[in-house]
């Protein structure tokens, strides 16, 4: 079975030699080729040796300089000897690899194909370096076992909310004209693009199931099957989104009902049907009582029974079911002051924990609200000791500049993964995730030319796959990465100018951005519906519980035990203790957990108002120098990249000073303080 994934490896060593008039040998197609581990031996020029590989199995030899030195590689059977013995046994598991470098070889062991994938994709990463002088062993294994995409992919296009839902990259990836897209070659690159980042499983549509995407399941099936396909040879499992009301809507049953008979074999049958079609398949994405969409509630029933009904209907596959906790009331009174919906998830799911089947994964959103510039870690993280779970992030820019804007996303990611919700000393986000749970992200990606619409959004997807596999990354050190690997700075006129800049443009940006929207952790200053650009009341006295509660004397949302929503007693201590207090409370967060007066001095010594303003103008001043930044690089990389970004940094200057004015202008109406350095606030 993994036979496709071993010549995707070989397919890939080619490729690399052919461009420098290399050679590439396959050992496997020796005679005396004999079973052991899999080896991936590379070389600048092997010395001539006839010395059969007769202790490995499937090792695969490559020569990449001189066409004129040795015609095709041999093997250098000392130095895969060495590795082993450097490895002293260690497991390498599924994914993980041993790389080193002995001599003139650089060999990369593994326990499974994917692992000699992944070993490949570290010595591209590497570059020369990987072909420097000896190193000792170094094993790398993933943190997160699953780090996975959600493609919010409509097969057929919906009328508001087009094909990707959230979508900023154009068209689908997956779909088009209702069907699995016919030039296969871009899903394949796709799945090559995946695996270079670490990602090893996709969800192929939204987790709004309509009508069509619904048939996916059961007699459109095949259509999921042929991306199957194309993304196997790159290690990358396919999961679905399915609707809690499938038995009904698809088959005509009179219920859905998790604890019903019938509905218990329909799910067991059409999951049965999905693995003789699919045998890798990875499972079902749910959003149940969401938005909208149908679940366990409809029928007195509690998400425990509806996800683990699924989760019976897969385990016999070893198939998983991730059950979303994004369940809140959209359709709040908003006059109510005491629905909180930062609590809904814990206050769903907490008292939950313990009853989910193992093959279940609860999957988080990072924060307790919606992907908002700034929020809290969720507490739902640290409230489930006994289920799975999964932690989403969203690296489709949906409220944060929805790929029109630079924002480069692995710091703040790496900041919630680093948190430790216990306190210093105790576990982390990251931590929880690994310990039987995943990372998981909704993707950016659509058919546009640079994948991603704005091409500087390509750091964050490969940044999401980077800190799965690797949490401890740095943000700069992801993004080295990332700028060696597609702009090679290595072949620019001007390599130190080019990193230099790609770093003053992306490494900050998110705070950036941050500074010129709304203020210190508010959120959801946005246009209602699409979320794009400002709208300092659109969201204020509507049903979806997102407020900033601004009025003449003060902002912010109470939500304390002492006198506000109690949302900081979900956190255990000492977080809760920080967030409870004024004094404690960290600045950026300030009016996610307190409703505070203008004149409210920070930590930073300012008053709220004028922190508002003087962000404001900061923000938009960096994204001016930005633009004069960015312009230095014309002539060093590609003119068709330079321009669309030069493009989208006018539309992100524009779409700046739109916030800051509006922003500005609000708070001094509401507040009537000056601003202490007299600019113009409008
Ligand atoms: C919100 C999006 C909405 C998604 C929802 C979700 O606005 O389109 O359906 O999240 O995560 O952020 O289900």
């Amino acid at each position: 079975g993994d036979g496709p994934l071993v010549d995707t490896v070989f397919g890939e060593v080619e490729r690399a030699c052919a461009g420098h008039g290399g050679a590439v040998r396959r050992a496997t197609d020796e005679p005396d080729a004999r079973p052991a581990d899999l080896v991936l031996a590379l070389t600048p020029a092997l010395p001539a040796a006839d010395r059969r590989p007769d202790d490995v199995r499937e090792p695969i030899a490559a020569s990449d300089t001189d066409p004129d030195a040795v015609p095709a590689a041999q093997v250098d059977l000392d130095a895969v000897r060495a590795a082993h013995v450097d490895l002293a046994g260690a497991a390498l598991g599924a994914e993980g690899f041993a790389l080193t470098r002995h001599g003139q070889v650089t060999v990369v062991l593994a326990d499974a194909p994917a692992g000699l994938l992944y070993g490949l994709f570290q010595v591209v990463r590497l570059g020369e370096a990987a072909f420097g002088p000896e190193c000792p062993v170094r094993v790398h294994r993933p943190a997160l076992g699953r780090r996975m995409l959600d493609h919010w992919d409509n097969v057929d296009p919906h009328p508001v909310m087009g094909q990707v839902e959230r979508g900023y990259a154009g068209g689908s990836i997956f779909w088009r004209d209702g069907r699995p897209r016919r030039d296969r070659a871009r899903a394949r690159a796709y799945a090559r693009l995946l695996a270079a980042c670490g990602v090893n499983a996709v969800a192929v549509n939204n987790v709004n199931v309509h009508a069509t995407e619904a048939r996916l399941l059961t007699d459109r099936l095949d259509d999921v099957a042929e991306i199957a396909d194309e993304l196997r040879p790159y290690a990358i499992r396919v999961h679905l989104s399915v609707t809690f009301a499938a038995p009904v809507v698809l088959d005509g049953l009179p219920t859905a009902d998790p604890l019903d008979d019938a509905v218990r074999t329909w799910w067991a049958e059409a999951t049965r049907r999905v693995y003789a079609r699919i045998p890798d398949f990875g499972g079902y994405l749910v959003k149940a009582d969401s938005e909208g969409q149908p679940g366990p509630f409809s029928y007195g029933r509690d998400h425990a029974d509806g996800a683990n009904l699924l989760a019976e209907a897969l385990a016999p596959y070893g198939g998983v079911v991730h059950w979303r906790a994004f369940v809140y009331n959209h359709r709040q009174d908003w006059r109510d002051r005491s629905t909180d919906r930062a609590r809904a998830a814990f206050d769903h799911f907490a008292p939950l924990d313990g009853r989910f089947r193992d093959n279940v994964i609860l999957q988080v959103k990072h924060g307790p609200m919606d992907f908002q510039a700034r929020e809290p870690v969720s507490p739902v993280i640290a409230a489930m000791p006994g289920t799975r779970l999964a932690v989403e992030f969203q690296v489709t820019q949906e409220y944060t500049g929805q790929q029109r804007h630079v924002c480069y996303l692995a710091p703040w990611w790496s900041e919630v993964l680093r948190y430790r919700p216990w306190g210093d000393g105790g576990r982390s986000v990251a931590d929880v995730a690994a310990d039987g749970g995943d990372l998981v992200a909704v993707s950016n990606v659509g058919d546009d030319r640079f994948w991603t619409g704005h091409p500087l959004a390509q750091a964050n997807l490969y940044a999401f796959g980077r800190l799965a596999w690797e949490p401890g990354l740095t943000p700069e050190a992801v993004l080295d990465e990332w700028i060696d690997l597609t702009f090679d700075p290595a072949r620019s006129t001007g390599p130190a100018l080019l990193r230099r800049t790609l770093h003053e443009v992306m490494d900050d940006s998110w705070r950036t951005y941050e500074r010129y929207t709304a203020p210190l952790g508010v959120g959801f200053m946005v246009r209602p519906g699409h979320h794009y650009g400002p709208d300092v009341d659109g969201y204020e006295y509507t049903p979806w519980g997102t407020y900033h509660f601004a009025d003449r004397d003060g902002l912010g949302v109470d939500r304390t035990r002492a006198t506000g929503t109690g949302f900081t007693g979900q956190y255990p201590p000492p977080w809760s203790q920080v967030y409870e207090s004024l004094d404690e409370c960290p600045d950026e967060l300030l009016l996610f957990f307190h409703h505070v007066p203008y004149d409210h001095v920070l930590h930073s010594g300012k008053t709220v108002i004028q922190h508002i303003y003087d962000s404001h103008f900061d923000g938009v001043r960096e994204v001016e120098e930005t633009v004069g930044r960015w312009q230095r690089l014309a002539g060093l990389i590609d003119p068709d990249v330079h321009a669309r970004v030069t493009e989208r940094l006018t539309e992100q200057l524009r779409c700046a000073r739109e916030w800051r004015d509006q922003v500005n202008a609000y708070f001094h109406r509401k507040s009537g303080t000056p601003d202490a350095h007299h600019r113009p606030l409008h």
